[in-house]
């Protein structure tokens, strides 16, 4: 009786692990939100469409992506950047929705960032086989503000590197509500995402969500 209240209760309270310094991870912060963040979703998919972009060198990237805020990360053949208006619609991208704002912001001053603003929310969609190679994120003006990241969906082995891209990745494994916030000396580090999984999830289905919060200027 008392071990099943207590699993139970773990079960719903988000726990705080440090991964690096650096990078907390806030397990389960973003269930309490999980309706309303599916719901506005929703809304951004039906303005933005998820696509797949092209790398500078030539490739369909596996993750399908979209954005929403005033700047939205693109990659085309003619290289990495941010802008204000969706290449595809020549549109401004959706508004970044207040429920998010909030979300990133919650998770960002748990972390001890008190004043993380975002501009810009990066969305992407794994289905099964889908997967990010290591890289770092450097396309943003000022490294000092993290990047909150939030996992929906079918979980996901996260790799974390270092600061050299020959650095071995450690494994993390990301689940549905899953946030992590990445600054100070982790805002550089090498990261991705290893192929995922074949699954269905209750709420998302066969795919993976993630969204990282981005403060770009
Ligand atoms: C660590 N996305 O969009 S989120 C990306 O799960 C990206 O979709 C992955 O890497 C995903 O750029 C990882 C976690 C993440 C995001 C940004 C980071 C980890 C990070 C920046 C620095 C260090
Ligand atoms: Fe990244």
């Amino acid at each position: 009786m008392t071990a099943d209240l207590f699993e139970s209760i773990a079960d719903v309270l988000p726990s705080r692990e440090a991964m690096a310094e650096g990078a907390m991870l806030l397990r389960g912060f973003a269930s309490p939100f999980e309706s309303e963040l599916i719901a506005v979703l929703r809304d951004i998919e039906r303005q933005a469409a998820f696509r797949h972009m092209i790398t500078p060198g030539g490739h369909a990237m596996s993750v399908a992506m979209t954005n929403c805020g005033e700047l939205g990360w693109v990659t085309d053949r003619s290289g990495y950047r941010y802008e204000g208006n969706d290449p595809e619609t020549g549109k401004p991208w959706p508004a970044m929705p207040a429920a998010f704002f909030r979300l990133a912001g919650q998770a960002a001053a748990q972390a001890g960032f008190s004043e993380f603003s975002p501009d810009a929310c990066l969305i992407n969609r794994y289905q099964p086989g889908a997967r990010m190679s290591l890289h770092q994120d450097k396309d943003e003006d000022d490294f000092g503000a993290p990047i909150v990241s939030v996992s929906l969906g079918l979980p996901a082995i996260f790799l974390f590197g270092g600061s050299k891209r020959s650095d071995k990745p450690r494994r993390f494994r990301l689940e549905h509500g899953d946030v992590v916030v990445w600054g100070g000396p982790s805002r550089l580090a090498f990261h991705g995402v290893a192929p995922l999984a074949d699954g269905e999830h209750a709420l998302i289905g066969r795919q993976r969500i993630n969204l990282t919060f981005r403060k770009a200027r």
